[in-house]
């Protein structure tokens, strides 16, 4: 019997090649033939003009093939980088080129690229090169941005790129009328995700056949093929991008085109030998993306429950040097810092601005941990101005379960309203009081309290808009041997899309789960598609592969009909075998499929084998004159809007009252991303985000120095948590609300677990401590030196 898979935890059919080290990365590919290996020259000054590169001498050391810097860049190739996400509001973005042209703006930007034998030989050679510079001053930090003494782009004016606001009723109105006020100063920190694989990029040209083909760690292989095609002057269809096994991806992988991925493929077409590029670890620190650094002032007006009246938030987002992903993070912020409160007039107004320092593209959570951030210490001030359960002020702010739609009146990225489509915030409530025991903490308290010991509850709420369009596709194809191939354009990154996407087919078709195969990020197979971010991939695709297996399925059905001589609607598809329904009358699907060429439609089951692949006798005509030959489906899904998921977190620590170290006594998460697909998986994408929040919350910061130095890029000094610093369990539960807008009812759930992580551990560390807790992350070192101050004021 075919079971329905939807819903249950299978294993992920990933994990046995990637735990047993036989995941293929950009750069296994192509091991065992000749490969020229990059490197690239990157500037070590945060902000200078490059006066002269000296070259010459380069292509002297024996094993090296090409030098390039900006000059030897002709047409497109010249031009700075697409600004991928353009907004009428970013009046100044700004990319870089591929290699600097005549200035840098931060420690790391590429300068030169050499062509070696080995990646020995080319860095050999890229100390070679002499950059004559003349220095400028650095604008490190948001407050010397705003400052604005240097301007990190001569023709930005006060370095602000982009400055939105966006208003929802009279918020200032209301606040001077409330019968409460009070206002907060919160600021989260630079960081940056750190995949376990850096970038990576390998190139081969095939000049017979004038084939591109680039294999490349990338979240979204459509967009590295068509930034290649079109600044390399390909046509499209002469360029395929393969994704192999993406060890990675947080978000630093959405960006594209990296320089190196226009570069590699450049120098394999001129050279013509496959090429190589592959990060270090050093060069992800300096010359890939950033996040996080904002800082935020909020007023907000309120009633004696606790209930906003008016709520004004004004924050500075760090932009970095430039903005590739236009205003995505700060619009972020600014739309979902609601979270699933409902105040009665709101303004928000952002200025994003830039530094000397590695550029901002959306990093897993994308502006909501900073809204989350804002928005939870507004709910716990208020409550503690009140002197209120801070449950209780929540309760008393949150859109009800039959308010939905809930129009925010805000408008997102793409121009249209924001629109919450479901949820049941006082029932999630509930369940997380419960998980975490928030009734039962007093007692606990105390009974901690006896011991010496401090403790201290918090709790974070959050939204977040998944699923974002505008489309992806999905092809699902019945093999003459039954087995079922399956490919979306979309690239995986270790989310286990594998399996579940397979478990859809298994149940959309009625095959053995086991006989799906599924392939992503190769144009080869799906050359239309958008990719994997914004935790997108399962509404998106997920419905996706849905549409297409139903298409398959019916088309099955149609020509099985005929074979079988009885009606569509008595048949019935189960373990990949058609039957008419309480008969002993069926047909694999395999031989459907090869019922499904009209060449061979006059099937003989006798002689299969023999005429599978012969022109036989044409037959009778296919079922339906318009059908055409294979059985297979296609189909594409594009949703109205984003679908909401939500979630609430809570967590226990103690905090050392000698040496201000943090432990984590419980972590509880309430979920809901509509229907799970798979409950073991998204269990995995929580504890994968929970431990990602606990860095982001404790441990993990950018420090750079005032001339822009990054202090700390490595992992000796970047502190990321180990196994021992991350919860060993979480309590999860879940609240399945389904997505009334896709045909699954799902919402996305892969960056659900690091959102709340700022605000629950502020919270938690604050309840146990007794000041507030206004900055994150925060380190022992920083609650013991706070502890000192708030101990003397
Ligand atoms: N899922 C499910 N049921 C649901 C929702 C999701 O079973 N109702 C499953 C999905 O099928 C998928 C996983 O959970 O296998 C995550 O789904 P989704 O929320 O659609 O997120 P995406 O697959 O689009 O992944 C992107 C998301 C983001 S934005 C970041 S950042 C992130 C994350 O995924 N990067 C990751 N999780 C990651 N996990 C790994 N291992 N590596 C990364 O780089």
């Amino acid at each position: 019997m075919t079971t329905k898979l939807f819903g249950t935890p299978v294993r992920r059919v990933e994990d046995q090649r990637l735990v047993t080290g036989q995941g293929r990365y950009a750069d296994d590919v192509l091991v065992g033939q000749r490969v020229l290996h990059a490197a690239v020259l990157r500037s070590p000054h945060a902000h200078a003009r490059i006066l002269d590169i000296d070259v010459s001498g380069v292509l002297d050391v024996e094993g090296v093939h090409l030098v390039w810097t900006h000059d030897d860049l002709e047409g497109a190739m010249a031009e700075p980088l697409p600004l991928l996400i353009p907004h009428p509001a970013l009046l100044h973005g700004r990319t870089q080129h591929a290699l600097a042209k005549d200035e840098v703006n931060h420690v790391g930007e590429a300068i030169a690229f050499v062509v070696a034998e080995d990646r020995y030989v080319a860095e050999d050679a890229v100390a070679r090169i002499r950059v004559d510079y003349a220095l400028l001053e650095p604008v490190v930090g948001i407050a010397a941005s705003r400052e604005a003494r240097t301007l990190v782009h001569d023709d930005v004016p006060g370095n602000v790129g982009a400055r939105l606001e966006q208003e929802n009723g009279d918020a200032r109105a209301a606040i001077a009328a409330a019968p409460h006020t009070l206002s907060l100063d919160l600021t989260v920190e630079r960081s940056a995700c750190q995949p376990l694989e850096g970038r990576g990029t390998v190139a081969r040209w095939d000049p017979d056949l004038g084939r591109m083909t680039v294999w490349t760690s990338t979240q979204t292989a459509t967009g590295v093929r068509g930034c290649i095609a079109a600044r390399l002057g390909l046509d499209l269809g002469q360029v395929d991008v393969i994704t192999p096994d993406v060890g990675g991806g947080f978000g630093v992988k959405i960006n594209h085109p990296w320089p190196e991925e226009l570069l590699v493929p450049m120098a394999a077409r001129i050279l013509g030998t496959p090429v190589k590029f592959t990060e270090d670890r050093r060069e992800h620190f300096i010359s890939s993306a950033h996040e996080r650094a904002q800082e935020h002032h909020v007023e907000v007006g309120f009633d004696d429950d606790g209930r906003v009246l008016g709520l004004d938030v004004q924050f500075w987002h760090d932009h970095g040097a430039y903005t590739p992903y236009g205003l995505i993070v700060p619009i972020i912020t600014s739309t979902q810092l609601l979270g699933p409160y409902k105040p009665q007039s709101y303004r928000v107004v952002f200025e994003s601005i830039y530094t000397n320092t590695v550029m901002v593209t959306p990093y897993r959570g994308a502006g909501r941990p900073q809204g989350c951030f804002v928005m939870e210490r507004t709910m716990d001030a208020i409550a503690a101005a009140l002197g209120k359960d801070r449950t209780e002020v929540r309760a008393a702010n949150f859109i009800q379960p039959d308010e939905f739609p809930f129009d925010q009146g805000l408008v997102f990225q793409d121009g249209r309203e924001l629109e919450y489509d479901s949820g049941d915030y006082p029932a999630m409530l509930e369940k997380i009081k419960a998980l975490v025991g928030w009734d039962e903490f007093p007692a606990f308290r105390e009974e901690m309290a006896r011991e010496g010991r401090q403790v201290g509850l918090g709790l974070a709420c959050y939204v977040e808009g998944t699923g974002v369009g505008p489309y992806e596709g999905a092809h699902v194809h019945v093999e003459t041997s039954g087995k079922v191939k399956v490919s979306t354009g979309l690239t995986t990154q270790g989310q286990g899309h594998q399996t579940v996407f397979a478990q859809i087919v298994a149940d959309a078709l009625g095959v053995p789960f086991d006989r799906v195969e599924v392939t992503t990020g190769d144009t080869r197979r799906m050359p239309y598609a958008v990719g994997t971010f914004a935790s997108r991939a399962a509404v998106m695709s997920g419905s996706a592969v849905h549409l297409a297996a139903l298409r398959a399925r019916e088309k099955a059905l149609r020509i099985a009909a005929d074979a079988l001589e009885a009606d569509e609607h008595d048949l019935e598809i189960v373990d990949g075998v058609v039957r008419v329904k309480g008969t002993e009358s069926q047909i694999d699907l395999g031989t459907v499929a090869v019922l499904s060429n009209p060449l061979r439609y006059a099937f003989d089951e006798a002689s299969k084998a023999a005429t599978q692949f012969s022109v036989g006798d044409p037959g009778r005509p296919p079922v339906a004159e318009d059908d055409e030959p294979g059985l297979e489906g296609k189909d594409f899904y594009s949703p109205e809007r984003s679908t909401f998921a939500s979630g609430m977190h809570a967590v226990v620590v103690e905090t050392d009252p000698v040496t201000a170290e943090i432990t984590i006594l419980k972590y509880a998460v309430v979920h809901d991303c509509g229907h799970l697909i798979n409950p073991l998986i998204v269990e995995g994408q929580i504890h994968g985000g929970v431990a990602q929040g606990v860095g982001g919350a404790l441990y993990e910061r950018m420090v750079y120095d005032d001339a822009g130095q990054l202090l700390n890029a490595s992992f000796m000094d970047f502190l990321m948590p180990y196994v021992t610093e991350v919860p060993a369990g979480i309590d999860i539960d879940h609240l399945e609300t389904p997505s009334p807008l896709n045909p699954l009812g799902i919402k996305g759930a892969g960056e659900a677990g690091v959102i709340p992580s700022a605000a629950v551990f502020a919270a938690a560390i604050e309840d146990a401590e007794g000041f507030p807790i206004t900055a994150m992350p925060i380190s022992p070192s920083e609650l013991f030196h706070l502890r000192q101050s708030h101990a003397t004021e």
